[in-house]
């Protein structure tokens, strides 16, 4: 199934939020302006997070909507491979789609899926519900895994001190900025990648792990996609499609 029936297929099932096939379509335009494929850019984040989720001591992997959809094998992957869990955490929340995300997952494989079920706590300056989290998730990780996030919950997650790693195909989202590791890539291309990079570096020893991580520059990073976007967008420019700014 394409990406497109995938998240309207999901927004029939009740995991998708109506607000979801908005972000879809601007993910698909700047997955336009990347060329559809995972540029050197993401390559570089994909390690570093994978290196930053093995040394982490309480990694979680929030779940929303979309990523539910898209890629729910590749999520019970990624917190089989970590020992992590899945953490259940929507911006739109409503009982009905946390249900029907739990019970997704779970016909899926997953076995750990907490922020349904279990105790939840507030954290602290967030006016979404989005704040509302797992005890025994987000509220004591140390790092928190979040594709597809808004800004203000990342900056929450930030001053709560913990390590957030996004995958947003916007560079210049506030997620993309305010994050320590952005992947920017599509999801469905980002997280088998990232399953598959976890289970590589796992032989490796703590210290070349957080040389990784120390010699990642998340800035720079996050450079390089602008750049390539506005070399694309020359690029078309000079094939005779007129941008006007
Ligand atoms: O399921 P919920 O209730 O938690 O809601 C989830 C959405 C995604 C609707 C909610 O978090 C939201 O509105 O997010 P935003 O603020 O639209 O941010 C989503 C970001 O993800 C945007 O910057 C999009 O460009 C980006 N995006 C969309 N699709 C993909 C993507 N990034 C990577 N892969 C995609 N497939």
């Amino acid at each position: 199934m394409v990406e497109r029936e995938k998240i309207i297929d999901g927004y029939k099932k009740g995991i998708v939020a109506l607000q979801g096939l908005l972000a879809h379509g601007r993910g698909e335009a700047f997955d336009y302006l990347i060329g559809e494929k995972t540029q050197v850019f993401a390559e570089v984040a994909i390690e570093a997070a994978a290196a930053l989720l093995l040394i982490s001591k309480k990694p979680v992997v929030s779940v929303n909507g979309n990523t539910a959809a898209l890629v729910p094998e590749h999520l019970v992957a990624l917190s089989k491979e970590l020992g992590a869990p899945l953490e259940v955490n929507l911006f739109y929340r409503t009982r009905e789609r946390e249900v029907a995300i739990y019970n997704w997952l779970r016909k899926h494989g997953a076995t750990m899926i907490l922020g349904v079920y279990d105790e939840r706590v507030e954290l602290a300056g967030l006016e979404s519900k989005r704040r509302i989290v797992s005890k025994k998730g987000i509220y004591v990780a140390d790092t928190v895994f979040v594709p597809l996030e808004d800004g203000d919950r990342t900056e929450a997650l930030r001053r709560a001190g913990k390590n957030v790693i996004t995958v947003d195909l916007n560079p210049l989202s506030r997620t993309a900025r305010t994050a320590n590791i952005t992947i920017v890539d599509n999801i469905t291309r980002a997280l088998p990648l990232l399953v598959s990079k976890v289970s590589r570096l796992r032989s490796l020893d703590s210290i070349t792990l957080r040389k990784i991580i120390e010699n990642y520059d998340n800035e720079k990073v996050l450079g390089m996609a602008l750049e390539f976007i506005s070399k694309r967008l020359e690029h078309l420019a000079s094939k005779g499609v007129t941008i006007t700014f």
